[in-house]
């Protein structure tokens, strides 16, 4: 069960987040993105507003004063809540749509909605410079469950940073869809980690154009001394850099991620020593994976990189080392996500790092090729195998089967003719 803990309003360093004692990245908060992947079927959602308060009572956090502020029925914008809120406060938004900019990083709040990504949208303001912030968080707040899309002359920069800089966990965004179809070429990156740390999972990042001329940018980046840990994540389709880190705080972990046709799948920046990547899918991408020329020396195991344009820049071809695949991870034809019978991504991630859930909010480890072993799987869903093994039977078109019937009538009428043979050749 997913809940959330409303800490102490008494400043940044006690600053609220999810409890991540109580494992918040099982249940309901999954469901919600598991909901929009499952295009909008009827799926019964646990409202997270009722969790939060069962999450702030059951924990017994110390200070009732945190507040749930509720747009849009005590606020109209998100923003006029966040200006009347305390550190450790949450907002709490309902289904609908919402084109406005949040500048909030001066406190640390809970920002999410209440039905999930699939129902509340977040669009990016109209401004006269779109490389302007749209959403400015601090290091300790959550960002949660909301699709979030622009057009050409809105911003279309998420930044977190600001007060918190206590590191890892730090700030959480998790179960948003942030699609950029549409959005045009930016010169920003999506999401940015500037002297901030957080944790970036069970998102999808698809779309996103951003202008490369001068520099590698990620859709995710961190700048500077932030730190992030990526997981479970679809990066998909974005003519940029799916993730690139740029700065030198370690650990920046980099775990059970998809990474498709992007422009390169994952930058390593030259002060990105120490970074780990692991179980990670890496296909039809320009270029897998970029490692600095001046080489960090950065872990990677338990990858699978597949008909990139290159697959590995800047780095000594791995595969077969450490876990590192080369083969084709057999998706389901038209999927992004899941993978047929058979795929090479099925037990073979590593447990180093790895999460208990994936990006549907399934459990992991599943033991995928029912060898009686439950292992991670390299991407960010794990192949669960259908609970009857189907025993292929051949089917057969019309002439198909005219030609079968012939066949075993030709046969019959041959033994009947070798047995009335038999008795006379006998006697
Ligand atoms: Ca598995
Ligand atoms: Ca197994």
């Amino acid at each position: 069960m997913y809940v959330l803990s409303v800490g102490p309003s008494t400043g940044p360093s006690t600053g609220p987040s999810v409890d991540r004692s109580v494992d918040p990245r099982a249940g309901s908060s999954a469901g919600l993105i598991g909901a929009f992947f499952r295009r909008f079927r009827s799926v019964a959602l646990v409202p997270v507003g009722a969790v939060v308060a069962i999450g702030a009572m059951s924990l017994g956090a110390p200070d009732l004063k945190a507040d749930v502020l509720r747009v849009p029925a005590d606020f109209a914008t998100i923003q006029s809540a966040a200006d009347a809120a305390s550190s450790g406060d949450t907002i709490l938004v309902a289904p609908g749509s919402y084109r406005e900019r949040v500048v909030a990083f001066t406190k640390d709040l809970t920002i999410v909605s209440e039905a999930g990504a699939a129902s509340t949208l977040l669009l990016g303001p109209k401004v006269d410079v779109p490389s302007n912030v749209w959403i400015h968080i601090s290091s300790e707040s959550t960002l949660q469950g909301f699709s979030l899309s622009s057009d050409p002359e809105s911003a279309a920069w998420i930044r977190v940073s600001g007060v918190g800089t206590s590191g890892l966990p730090g700030a959480l965004i998790a179960d948003n869809v942030f699609d950029g179809a549409g959005a045009g070429l930016r010169f920003r990156p999506l999401l940015q980690f500037n002297d901030s740390a957080g944790r970036v999972e069970r998102n999808i990042f698809r779309n996103w154009q951003i202008d490369q001329s001068v520099i590698d940018r990620g859709v995710v980046e961190t700048v500077n001394s932030g730190t992030v840990e990526v997981i479970n994540n679809l990066f998909a389709d974005n003519q940029s850099t799916g993730v690139e880190i740029s700065s030198n705080q370690t650990p920046n972990l980099v775990v059970n991620n998809h990474f498709l046709r992007n422009h390169k799948g994952i930058w390593a920046g030259a002060p990105s020593a120490g970074s780990v990547f692991r179980n990670n899918l890496l296909v039809d991408n320009e270029v897998g994976l970029d490692v600095h020329p001046f080489g960090p020396a950065i872990v990677w195991s338990n990858n699978l990189v597949w008909n990139n344009g290159e697959d590995f820049v800047g780095f000594a071809d791995p595969t077969g080392m450490d876990g590192n695949l080369r083969a084709d991870p057999l998706l389901l034809p038209g999927e992004d996500l899941l993978f047929s019978e058979g795929s090479p991504v099925v037990d073979t991630g590593t447990d180093l790092d790895a999460p208990p859930i994936d990006l549907q909010g399934s459990a992991r480890p599943v033991d995928g090729d029912r060898n009686g072993v439950p292992l991670w799987d390299i991407g960010a869903i794990e192949f669960v195998p259908s609970a009857v093994s189907i025993v292929a039977v051949p089917t057969l078109d019309a002439p198909g089967m005219i030609l079968m019937t012939v066949l075993l009538l030709a046969a019959g009428l041959w033994i009947r003719r070798k047995r009335r043979k038999s008795p006379s050749s006998a006697g």
